[in-house]
């Protein structure tokens, strides 16, 4: 009886000390899991980026106390082709700089507010535990400077913006940027880092009128944008600004969105995302078409470039891209992979009834030209119909085209020095280099599928439009070129 009882205090007492044991290990991983007791080692300066680059990676560096100062800066800029916008930056670029930090950090921010600058701004960043992620205690005036700071407890990617009110304005001219917090160890390693945000824009004149053009709150609230765009311009990633990689390189992109109120349907044409982080955070989704990113959100997408070319980066709510400006490029050069893609093999004639009916010619099938001698207000008539359909996409509704990817049509000296070439191109698409009023343009106009009536009517169009020099293009120039002549 005393032996049992013995032993089961033994017993008892073992499982005790066993028992403390193990709440004293667990006490110890927690210190380990737990950011907020991450240990910070020495002081750096943060590095800074404008887009579309991005810093160094943090790789295996122990946590630190890093140092970062922006600068606010009110400055004009330019939207699009003609047209200027007073900006509000984070450091003097849409989006602002770029900031890098990894888990358990303690970032000491500064925000200074520049005394030209005529209003007061702060800073909201959706990496800080705290009251108003850093807005409450960053609220700056012109001509001063502000110092908060915080531990970075969860690894991913963040947005940051001005929280002054009114809020929705200061987003939308522009205040707002990307803050990565890298965990432990770092991201796995990649070829080509790069950052893109979206924003949409909202002016006094509709999209691409021209001059200095203001904020207009009513279509900012209607949601009505004049300009969806990457990295706050049209064209701020294509022609010579377009990001670029190596056949055979694996590209990461840092995306976020702005807004201040369109969601973005994040997509590359041509290519597939290996991974993506949805939504910026642990979440890894695999063979990705599209992602989406709220506004006040992002993600970060990956993905190999196996083969050459150029591939086009769209919010794929597809106005946005072709008619406000959601269009950038990513041209990766290298050695063609004929197995992967092979580019045109064969190009025939499809002939859904059998080759037999060629040489029995249906008559009513035949396109020949309804009105031979059709008046030349007809001819502009019939042609802006082709060109609503078929042109306007690419060369913008007033013939403006987009900066660094579609030459303009109006008012084009390279349209108008030569109307047999200009006729060509429509009827056997265009690659290679142009130079349109002052400006190098080197991308690819598909040939247009049009019977020579058309090409003839759309032409007319443009020539007498937007100050072109109101050349009347008849069929049988059409047919000229198309012999060769
Ligand atoms: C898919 C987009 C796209 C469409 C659709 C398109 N183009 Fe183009 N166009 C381009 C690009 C890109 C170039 C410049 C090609 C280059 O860089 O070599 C161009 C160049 C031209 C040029 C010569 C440059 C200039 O500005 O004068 C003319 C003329 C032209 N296009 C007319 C037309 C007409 C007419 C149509 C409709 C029937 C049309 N295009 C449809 C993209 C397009
Ligand atoms: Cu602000």
């Amino acid at each position: 009886m005393r032996h049992l009882k013995l032993s089961i205090l033994i017993f008892t007492m073992a499982a005790f000390v066993i028992g403390c044991k193990n709440q004293k290990n667990e006490k110890v991983d927690l210190a380990v899991n737990d950011p907020a007791k991450i240990y910070v080692k020495g002081t750096i300066e943060a590095e800074l980026t404008a887009p579309p680059f991005v810093p160094a990676p943090v790789g295996d560096r122990v946590a630190k106390k890093l140092l970062v100062n922006m600068e606010i800066l009110e400055k004009e800029g330019t939207m699009a082709d003609g047209v200027q916008y007073v900006y509000w930056t984070f450091g003097g670029s849409v989006p602002g700089s770029f900031i890098r930090t990894r888990i358990g950090d303690e970032v000491e921010f500064t925000l200074s507010n520049h005394p030209d600058n005529k209003l007061p701004h702060n800073i909201d960043l959706h990496a800080v535990t705290g009251p108003g992620g850093g807005a409450t205690s960053s609220f700056v005036a012109p001509g001063h400077k502000k110092t908060f700071s915080f531990k970075t407890l969860n690894p991913g990617l963040y947005v940051y913006h001005c929280a002054t009110a009114p809020v929705g304005m200061h987003i939308a001219n522009g205040m707002y940027g990307l803050i990565l917090v890298e965990p432990q160890g770092g991201l796995p390693k990649v070829d080509k880092e790069y950052y893109i945000m979206q924003g949409d824009f909202y002016t006094k004149g509709e999209n691409g009128e021209r001059g200095l053009q203001a904020f207009d709150m009513r279509k900012a609230i209607d949601e009505d944008a004049d300009y969806v765009v990457f990295n706050g311009k049209v064209g701020a990633l294509t022609g010579d600004n377009a990001i670029t990689a190596n056949v055979g390189e694996t590209v990461r992109l840092y995306v976020g969105n702005g807004g201040p109120n369109l969601t973005s349907s994040f997509h590359v044409i041509g290519e597939i995302f290996d991974n993506v982080h949805v939504e910026g955070g642990d979440l890894i989704n695999t063979n990705v078409q599209t992602t989406s990113i709220p506004a006040g959100g992002a993600a970060i997408v990956d993905f190999k470039v196996d083969v050459p070319g150029t591939f086009i980066l769209v919010d794929h709510a597809i106005f946005r891209a072709f008619n406000k400006g959601a269009l950038g490029m990513l041209k990766v050069k290298g050695k063609e992979n004929k197995q992967l893609y092979s580019g045109i093999k064969q190009e025939g004639i499809y002939n859904p009834e059998g080759a037999t009916i060629q040489t029995m010619p249906d008559d009513k099938k035949i396109k020949t030209p309804k009105k031979q001698n059709k008046t030349l207000a007809q001819k502009i008539s019939d042609g802006k119909q082709v060109y609503t359909k078929t042109c306007f996409a690419c060369h913008q509704a007033n013939g403006e085209g987009i900066a660094n990817a579609f030459p303009p049509l109006a008012n084009s000296d390279y349209l108008n020095a030569d109307v047999k070439r200009a006729i060509s191109i429509v009827l056997n698409g265009k690659t290679g280099e142009i130079t349109v009023n002052g400006k190098k343009y080197n991308s690819v106009m598909t040939r247009q599928t049009l019977t020579d009536e058309e090409v003839a009517d759309v032409m007319t169009y443009i020539y007498n439009s937007w100050n072109n020099k109101k050349t009347n293009v008849s069929i049988s120039t059409v047919q000229l070129v198309k012999n060769g002549h």
